[in-house]
């Protein structure tokens, strides 16, 4: 049964935003580009907001049956879409950018209230996608690789880059659409059709883009079929993985999720993108001005409620600043507005659901076990505005960086602070020193540690930053982490060389034979 917006006990203005984004029934199982359907598995999964617990929509999961015909009908529209030249491809990109401007208030909205997010970070995360859109257009006609000069008289030598076919994108809820529209618009423009299985815990938000995007489809003719999604649970994401028709699984998300992406890509040799925890730490050295660390921190901690991969989770401080830094965050911390994320005063909104505050919790009563000191924060609030369980008070725990606890990234608002002595480079192992390997900052106005800390034996991370925090990362670089992290990178950059296959042409305009490396290889004619 279809369940139209009219039956969904939203508020008016809530109404508004999901009609504006063209969603008048909410109950599709995928969509093609052009064509909504699929009977589901028969299991519909209920959304309900983690901002005031309404149901916002039920969803019907695809079934096998849905995940093949998904996949026929994209490999029908990738025989089309590679032939359109990829400067026309970034034409349609171009237009999906400016569909995203007009909508961008309402699918900012939706995002907060979907996933939990204040608006501000809402409307952010839908700037980045805007952005990543302006960066594909442009990358539409760069698609380029590099020529050399042969070894042999009257030959040439070139490489090319051509769309590798479908690519199976797997996108979290704590990003519910930028993510995804990173992987999205550069393989658009390289010529790739894409099937995106978005998190079951957002899938309005991805509904939403996809009616977004299905204009742009419809107005330029594009082949029903090159913008996919998928709701879904693991299944579908392991059916992506282990199935050879799909040439890239680009997966964001948990690091034991990515493993096993990574384990069944790499089992029929398939190519991964793998974008996975992080254990992000700031350093605050002695140099450091700490009027300007503070507040990186504290965004880097509780923005998105503590739910990036970018979020800050250990600070290590000079022993010699320890006591200032740390007062100033337990002043802040205690005052922080905690409440719905579309009041616009609110710097702090719900975890996404009930397992997450479960995680929060027994995250601190291990640490305290471990021996670490609860400083601030921790509590589960209850009361007017916080009915639904999903709020909570941010934590700064005074921790040791080999506590199990601490080696762990918890998808949770909590800060651990690290006292360091003497010199950087000590710093620096502590910095390194856990299994994650994503984003990491420096705070000093002292050349001698920021260049230390980028130096080769500096951080280890994919990103490391000196003098911002370690989230909101711009889309212009390359974007994601070694280690447990999973040593993908996307969004920008030469991220795009991922999407495609490159191809070295040699090509001989003599009419002579030669063999290469001078190898002599005369035969009898
Ligand atoms: C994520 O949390 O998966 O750098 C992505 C940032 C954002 C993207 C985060 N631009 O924090």
């Amino acid at each position: 049964m279809k369940q139209t917006i009219n039956e969904i006990p939203l508020n008016k203005e809530l109404h508004d935003v999901l009609r504006q984004l063209g969603i008048k029934d909410v109950n599709p199982a995928y969509s093609t580009g052009l064509a909504w359907g699929g009977q589901g598995s028969g299991t519909t999964r209920e959304i309900y907001s983690p901002a005031d617990g309404n149901l916002i929509a039920s969803v019907s999961m695809a079934s096998r049956e849905d995940y093949d015909h998904v996949v026929q009908t994209a490999q029908e529209a990738f025989k089309v879409w590679r032939k359109v030249p990829a400067p026309k491809r970034g034409e349609v990109v171009r237009q999906i950018g400016l569909k995203l401007r007009e909508h961008k208030e309402a699918l900012g909205k939706l995002v907060s209230y979907e996933m939990g997010k204040i608006l501000q970070e809402g409307l952010g995360e839908v700037q980045e996608m805007i952005d990543i859109c302006d960066f594909a257009v442009g990358l539409s006609r760069q698609l380029h690789g590099y020529t050399m000069h042969s070894e042999r008289p009257q030959h040439r030598m070139y490489e090319q880059y051509h769309p590798l076919g479908i690519v199976g994108i797997i996108s979290a809820f704590n990003f519910p659409v930028a993510v995804w529209s990173w992987n999205a618009m550069l393989a658009g423009v390289c010529g790739d059709v894409m099937i995106w299985k978005p998190s079951e815990k957002t899938p309005l938000a991805a509904v939403a883009c996809q009616h977004i995007i299905r204009e742009v489809l419809a107005e330029n003719e594009v082949p029903e079929g090159v913008f996919n999604v998928i709701i879904g649970d693991a299944e579908i994401g392991s059916l992506m993985s282990h199935d050879n028709r799909v040439a890239l699984v680009s997966a964001t998300g948990s690091t034991r999720m990515g493993k096993k992406v990574g384990e069944a890509v790499g089992a029929r040799l398939g190519k991964s993108l793998l974008e996975l925890g992080g254990n992000n730490a700031i350093i605050i050295t002695e140099s450091a001005d700490i009027d300007m660390a503070i507040p990186a921190v504290v965004f880097g901690a509780v923005g998105t409620c503590g739910q990036r991969c970018t979020s800050t989770r250990r600070l290590i401080i000079h022993e010699n600043i320890y006591d200032q830094v740390k007062d100033r965050l337990a002043r802040i911390y205690a005052n922080l507005p905690i409440g719905h994320p579309l009041n616009s005063t609110t710097l702090v909104g719900p975890l996404i659901d009930k397992a997450a505050v479960d995680a929060f919790r027994d995250a601190l009563d291990k640490v305290q076990q471990e021996g670490g000191q609860l400083i601030v924060g921790g509590e589960v609030l209850e009361g007017r505005g916080y009915e639904t369980g999903t709020y909570v008070t941010p934590a700064i725990v005074e921790a040791d960086n080999n506590y199990a606890t601490v080696q762990e990234e918890t998808f949770a608002p909590i800060l651990y602070l690290i006292k360091y002595s003497g010199d950087i480079e000590n710093a620096i192992d502590i910095q390194n020193g856990v299994r994650q390997g994503l984003s990491s900052a420096i705070f000093s106005t002292n050349l001698l540690e920021t260049e230390a800390f980028l130096s080769h034996r500096g951080s280890d991370c994919g990103i490391a930053n000196v003098n911002i925090g370690t989230s909101g990362a711009e889309i212009g670089g390359a974007f994601g982490g070694e280690k447990e992290t999973g040593g993908g990178r996307e969004s920008g950059s030469d991220a795009w060389r991922v999407y495609m296959r490159r191809q070295t042409n040699t090509i001989n305009y003599s009419r002579e034979m030669p063999l290469a490396q001078g190898i002599r290889f005369d035969i009898m004619d």
